[in-house]
């Protein structure tokens, strides 16, 4: 077996408004404990990060947090990534954060994948986040839950797809 220093690294940072699940996301994701779980009353201040071993890349899982006070760490956090996860809360629905923040995930030339998280409390049609969040034809919108892990493993699938092609073109 491929040692995890032999492989390549990508870095994959989780954004999204406050409460959308990201810190969550991470932990149910990775199956184990954070090497850095940033937060202070389940409020994330800094941020979250994780190592995951993952076929043929050693996968750098990071966590942005949501409060707007703290989104100083957004473009620290972006900084070098290889592609993002863009969590929406469902029970929310589309906010100005949300608007904001993919707004600036788009300026950094990275792939990235929406997830609708939560949808083991309300489901939100892709339609609807689509069309409001004006995405691009070629943007994977997925329905997720941390909680039931529902469709996790196929966002990290997915996104790591786009990055390996864009990669090897
Ligand atoms: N039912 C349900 N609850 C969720 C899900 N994801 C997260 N939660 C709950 O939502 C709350 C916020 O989750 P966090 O993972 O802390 O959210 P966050 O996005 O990291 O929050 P900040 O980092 O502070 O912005 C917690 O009570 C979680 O248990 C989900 O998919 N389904
Ligand atoms: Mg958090």
């Amino acid at each position: 077996m491929e040692s995890e220093l032999q492989k390549d690294m990508l870095k994959i940072v989780v954004f999204g408004a406050l409460d959308a699940g990201k810190t969550t996301f991470v932990e149910t994701l990775s199956g184990k404990e954070l090497l850095m779980k940033g937060e202070v009353g389940r409020i994330t201040n800094s941020f979250d990060f994780v190592q995951l071993d993952h076929d043929d890349y050693l996968i750098q899982l990071f966590a942005t947090p949501g409060h707007r006070r703290f989104s100083f760490m957004w473009p620290t956090l972006a900084t070098g990534m290889h592609g993002a996860i863009f969590l929406i809360d469902s029970t929310v629905g589309i906010s100005p954060v949300d608007q904001e923040l993919i707004e600036f995930i788009s300026k950094y030339d990275v792939p990235y994948v929406v997830a609708i998280n939560k949808d083991d409390l309300v489901h939100l049609s892709v339609k609807d986040v689509k069309t409001k969040l004006e995405l691009p034809d070629e943007i994977p919108i997925i329905h997720t839950s941390s909680f039931t892990k529902q469709n996790l493993d196929l966002v990290m699938n997915t996104l790591i797809g786009i990055i390996t092609n864009r990669n090897n073109k």
